[in-house]
């Protein structure tokens, strides 16, 4: 069992219990941890706070859009304030207009692709910028967000997510270089197709889940609370000399080309 006793976290992302954010923020609070979590806007305001007072510590709830400066700035201020620095940040995030990623990627507007970019990419670099300040007054930290496999290879219709997680995963290396310094440590975690808000928009989503099994070399999907396990080595002390990295939680889908194959002659 992984101890986050003694360190304060931030999470942003958690839309609702099934949220990846959520299940790595019980898992921070059951290892110890102090949290402030965030919601995007009223709308999801009462959900988070619902879900915080479940938690053993009670945690800080803070408004952040991650879209307005401003609001990132308001959060760096409050968790100065009530926490005066910081140890870990969770950053599961992302978003692509509707269209873009139903319509060919050829189609992809430039205002859908900024919106993409900023919302799943940018927003990690902003936040990152934020609290490195707290973390560097603890003497280290841990930056931790989330990605997929439609980073590196081509997935039907993930489109411009895809791009972006490139982009996600590219900052990832290169805030490990410049963060390193201050003992701040970044990472992603790419995980397996898991059934959340952000899934249930996408048309086809159970047949997704359908081929991971089907090929994955464990032959079956994960779950939020796998991630989390792994989100806890990486923002403890036992993941002190891992950064820059990215770490597959996908039952060893990425690391397959052909698997078993059926005798088609015939
Ligand atoms: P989710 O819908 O629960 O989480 C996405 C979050 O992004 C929501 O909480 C939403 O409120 C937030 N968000 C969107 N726009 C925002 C904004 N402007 N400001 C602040 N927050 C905003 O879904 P999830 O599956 O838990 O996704 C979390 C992360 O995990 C995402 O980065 C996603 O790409 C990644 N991921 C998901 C899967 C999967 O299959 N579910 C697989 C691999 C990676
Ligand atoms: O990152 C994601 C999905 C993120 C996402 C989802 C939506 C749905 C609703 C971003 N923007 C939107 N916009 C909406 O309007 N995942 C890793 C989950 C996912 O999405 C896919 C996948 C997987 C896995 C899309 C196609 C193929 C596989």
């Amino acid at each position: 069992m992984i101890d986050l006793s003694g360190k304060q976290g931030l999470v942003v992302g958690v839309a609702n219990k099934r949220s990846i954010s959520w299940a790595i923020a019980e898992a921070a609070d059951r290892a110890g941890a102090r949290l402030a979590l965030t919601y995007v806007n009223e709308r999801l305001e009462r959900n988070v706070s619902k879900l915080a007072a479940t938690l053993t510590q009670p945690p800080l709830v803070l408004e952040c859009d991650v879209t307005q400066d401003q609001q990132i700035e308001a959060v760096a201020a409050s968790l100065e304030q009530e926490f005066g620095g910081l140890d870990f940040l969770v950053h599961g995030v992302a978003f692509a207009p509707r269209e873009a990623i139903t319509q060919p990627f050829l189609e992809t507007t430039r205002g859908d692709f900024q919106v993409a970019l900023d919302i799943s990419a940018y927003s990690f670099v902003a936040l990152a910028r934020a609290v490195a300040p707290l973390m560097a007054r603890r003497g280290s930290g841990s930056l931790l967000t989330l990605t997929y496999l439609g980073s590196e290879r081509v997935f039907p219709n993930y489109n411009v997510m895809g791009v972006a997680k490139a982009a996600l995963e590219a900052s990832v290396r290169y805030l490990s270089s410049e963060l390193g310094t201050q003992q701040i440590r970044v990472n992603a975690i790419s995980a397996g197709p898991i059934k959340t808000l952000a899934a249930s928009g996408i048309s086809g989503f159970s047949n997704i889940l359908s081929v991971y099994r089907a090929h994955a070399p464990l032959r079956r999907n994960i779950d939020a609370g796998e991630v989390a396990d792994a989100a806890m080595f990486l923002l403890s002390d036992a993941g002190r000399a891992v950064t820059g990295e990215v770490l597959f939680v996908d039952a060893g889908y990425h690391a397959m080309g052909l698997g078993e194959i059926r005798n088609d002659s015939q």
